[in-house]
């Protein structure tokens, strides 16, 4: 049986002011990954800070918590084979003018600090991430009908 995984992910505050959430989503989608929880919502002070926490020290770190607050979010968790890895990709690089075109800051964004959509970086990384954001209640557990085409 395949062993699924979880991950946070993010459409910052650029990429719902933008319009392109549905074209994130769609990627999603169309990969055969498995949303099992999406809300929106505007981040406070202190979810900032805990979700960017290991940024703290940088000096970049005010400007990226008030930026994330700027706006409304999209979070949602994503469910697939070896998810963390494949949504990191799908992403492209934290400087959009590193990521290629096919990935998602490579084709929608374009500045470091507006490079639209959060990833978390490991499984770790996205069970403390999953949990600042969702309780289990707001998860659902389900499979997608096209599930035994998309694993062996
Ligand atoms: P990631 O989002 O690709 O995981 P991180 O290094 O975890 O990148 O940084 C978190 C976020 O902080 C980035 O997505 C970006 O928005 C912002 N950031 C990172 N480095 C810089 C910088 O040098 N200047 C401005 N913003 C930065
Ligand atoms: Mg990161």
């Amino acid at each position: 049986m395949v062993q699924l995984e979880r991950t946070f992910v993010m459409i910052k505050p650029d990429g719902v002011q933008r319009g392109i959430v549905g074209d994130i989503v769609s990627r999603f989608e169309r990969r055969g990954l498995k949303i099992v929880g999406m809300r929106m919502l505007v981040v406070s002070e202190d979810l900032a800070q805990k979700h960017y926490a290991e940024h703290a020290a940088k000096p970049f770190f005010p400007s990226l918590v008030g930026f994330i607050r700027s706006g409304p979010v999209v979070a949602m968790v994503v469910e697939g084979k070896d998810v963390v890895t494949v949504v990191r990709s799908m992403v492209g690089k934290t400087k959009p003018v590193e990521s290629p075109p096919g990935t998602i800051r490579g084709d929608f964004a374009l500045d470091t600090g507006r490079n639209v959509i959060h990833a978390s970086d490991s499984p770790e990384s996205a069970k403390r991430e999953i949990s600042l954001y969702f309780d289990n209640t707001q998860l659902a557990a389900y499979s997608r009908i096209d599930e035994q085409w998309l694993y062996e």
